[in-house]
Parts: C-alpha cells; sequence; structure tokens
C-alpha cells in the first residue's frame, strides 16, 4: 500500500514534469524557435515607445526591447512580429499566448501581476501620471480643476489614479474615456474636454500631434507611480528570466560603457571580466538560459546599450525631448539597476 502510493506521486512527479519549466505546455522559448519569431504586443502609436517610421517599419523604447530580445534568441533582431493593442485588449492578448511578451507601456501594479497571471519583467521607464491643459484656461495646478472635464483612456491605471486624487482633495470631475489614445487626443483637440491625463511620457509623446503644441502645458502634479514595463504569461520561469536578463543586459552594457558602436573592439580587447561575460566571450551563461553564449553580444550590437535606446527614442535630441530623470543609471543618480551577469 505504501509502496503504490510512494509509486503514485512519483508517477505523478514525472507526469507533471516538475521542475521542468512549464508542465502543462511546451516552453515558450522553444515555442519561438519552433515558430522562428517572436510575437511581441506593443501600443502601436505612441511616439517614442512604439510608432512606425517613414517606411512603416516600428520604432520606439518598447519596440527596441522586443528587437533586443530577438537579437538574443535568434541572433537577429529583426526576427519580431509587432501586434498593436489598446489597453484594453493587451492582457487577453498576453494569457491567450497571441503574443509572446507585452511590451506596452504597461505599468506595473498588484492587481496585473497576481490577478492578470503575468510576470512583471522590469521597469524600462520610470513614469508618472500628468494632466495637460490648454494655456489659455489659466490652470496652474491640478488642483484647480474642480468641476473640470477630464479625457481619459479606458483600461488603464489613468482612469483609477484620477478619480483617487480628485477624491483625496475633495474636488469633483467629468470623465470622458475612449478606448484608443487617438481618440482622446482628438476630443481634447476638439475642447470636449478642459484636460487630458495620461502617464507623463505619453502626454508629451500625444502633444506632437496637437496642430498648436506650444499652447499646452502639463501641469506639476505628478499623481501617482507608473512603472512602465514588458510583461510575460506566469508559469515560464525560463521565458521569464530570458526576457529579464536581456533587459539587464542593456543596462550593465551602459554601465560598463559597452556601446553598439564599440561593441566589437570590447569583446576582443575589455580587460574587464563582467565584459568577457556579458558578450560572451568568457564562460558559458548564455545556455544557462536556454540562450546562445554570445547572446549578450547580439542585443548590444543589433538593439545598443538602454542609455542607445533612450536617447534615440526619448532623449532631448528626439522631438520627445525627455532628460533621463529618474531613468538614468543607478551609478549617475538614476533608479536604473540591474544585477552582475556571472
Ligand atoms: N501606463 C498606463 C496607461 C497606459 C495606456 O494605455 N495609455 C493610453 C494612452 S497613450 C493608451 O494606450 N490608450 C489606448 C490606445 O490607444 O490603444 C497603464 O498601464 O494602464
Amino acid at each position: 500500500m505504501r509502496i503504490n502510493s510512494m509509486a503514485a506521486v512519483l508517477a505523478f512527479i514525472v507526469l507533471a514534469g516538475w521542475g521542468g519549466a512549464s508542465p502543462a505546455r511546451a516552453a515558450k522559448l522553444d515555442q519561438v524557435k519552433a515558430k522562428g519569431f517572436l510575437q511581441c504586443g506593443i501600443h502601436g502609436a505612441l511616439p517614442g515607445f512604439s510608432t512606425p517610421d517613414d517606411r512603416g517599419n516600428f520604432t520606439g523604447l518598447d519596440v527596441d526591447y522586443c528587437r533586443a530580445l530577438a537579437a538574443a534568441i535568434f541572433g537577429d533582431a529583426n526576427k519580431v512580429k509587432f501586434t498593436p493593442l489598446t489597453a484594453k485588449e493587451r492582457f487577453t492578448a498576453l494569457q491567450s499566448g497571441e503574443i509572446d511578451i507585452l511590451s506596452r507601456n504597461t505599468t506595473w501594479t498588484l492587481g496585473r501581476d497576481a490577478g492578470q497571471g503575468i510576470n512583471f519583467v522590469g521597469v524600462l521607464f520610470y513614469d508618472g501620471q500628468g494632466i495637460m491643459v490648454k494655456k489659455d484656461i489659466g490652470v496652474k495646478s491640478a488642483k484647480d480643476l474642480d468641476g473640470a472635464t477630464i479625457c481619459i483612456n479606458q483600461g488603464t491605471t489613468t482612469e483609477l489614479n484620477l478619480a483617487d486624487f480628485f477624491r483625496a482633495n475633495g474636488l469633483k470631475f467629468t470623465p470622458i474615456t475612449f478606448e484608443k489614445a487617438d481618440e482622446v487626443v482628438a476630443a481634447y483637440a476638439k475642447g470636449r474636454c478642459d484636460a487630458y491625463t495620461s502617464d507623463r511620457s505619453q502626454l508629451a509623446s500625444q502633444r506632437l500631434k496637437l496642430a498648436d503644441r506650444d499652447a499646452h502645458e502639463i501641469l506639476p502634479e505628478v499623481l501617482s507611480k507608473e512603472p512602465l514595463g514588458p510583461a510575460v504569461q506566469h508559469g515560464d520561469d525560463q521565458w521569464f528570466d530570458i526576457a529579464k536578463w536581456v533587459y539587464y543586459v542593456l543596462l550593465d552594457a551602459e554601465e560598463y560603457g559597452v556601446t553598439s558602436q564599440n561593441v566589437d573592439d570590447m569583446r576582443a580587447t575589455s580587460k574587464n571580466a563582467d565584459v568577457q561575460r556579458m558578450l560572451g566571450a568568457q564562460g558559458d551563461l548564455g545556455p544557462l538560459l536556454g540562450l546562445p553564449k554570445d547572446f549578450g553580444y547580439q542585443v548590444i550590437k543589433q538593439a545598443g546599450n538602454y542609455g542607445e535606446i533612450y536617447e534615440r527614442n526619448l532623449g532631448p535630441d528626439t522631438p520627445i525631448g525627455l532628460e533621463r530623470g529618474v531613468n538614468a543609471l543607478w551609478s549617475n543618480g538614476g533608479l536604473q539597476y540591474a544585477p552582475p551577469i556571472r
């Protein structure tokens, strides 16, 4: 009897695949490799994060993260397809497996992390919620907006934070909600609402779509913490690890001064053992993740380090024009910090 029940337990362990990456289905890495490309969920119309360029290729911080992930897996940053998703659609697309990773200006919250069956990879961009108004309405603070009509996107943290902020300050407001970001901009531009609220980076980005962009200002209050980052489905630790370590390589490369321009030289000549390990010239860390030995080299060669990605998509020389601020590396007084690659 005892022997029988032990045998049953053993059989269960074997059948359920305990110790494996994902008991019920094939590992995500194997699925992605078998189909030959990564399917990445993005916003798709948010300059700086994900938007098509003149030739119809998606660009932006969220896009470049997925390109870096494709470079790590395939040695080819182009082996990625993008699925534009609305805020409302994004979690279902991840849960159903329609996309392999969600990289869509998504705020990491407890409710989403635990309630949507997903894991957040890290914070690609530390943001906070802001409110934009037309300068000529003469409002200088969010607290002057009592009784205002405010345009918002459905299915976002924005909707919830706004209600909290107004309630906490004893103010009233009328929300007008839309599913698509461009509908919000259009309604705001037409004067259907007194103010437009969203993540501050998104306001900076959406302001570019307004004809008279200098006629608008973002009020000083930061209503919330909006740590934006990619997410994967629960249940596949290897895939989660891969997604995290690609993000960390982007940060560590910046910290060690490795760029897309000097990565070949650094791999050949750097005396820094961290750099050697990250680029696969020393040690065998890639295979621990199920990736090629040189995955870090491919990420940096093809996508650039975090600083390069930030500067080309969001930095002061772009139309969005955002300083690094809290998104600087920890070694420069910011919050971006990655564990060591060893
Ligand atoms: N970071 C917030 C807000 C993200 C968000 O979805 N923002 C709006 C404004 S850019 C949006 O994408 N709207 C839906 C759409 O255009 O599809 C969240 O994760 O909820």
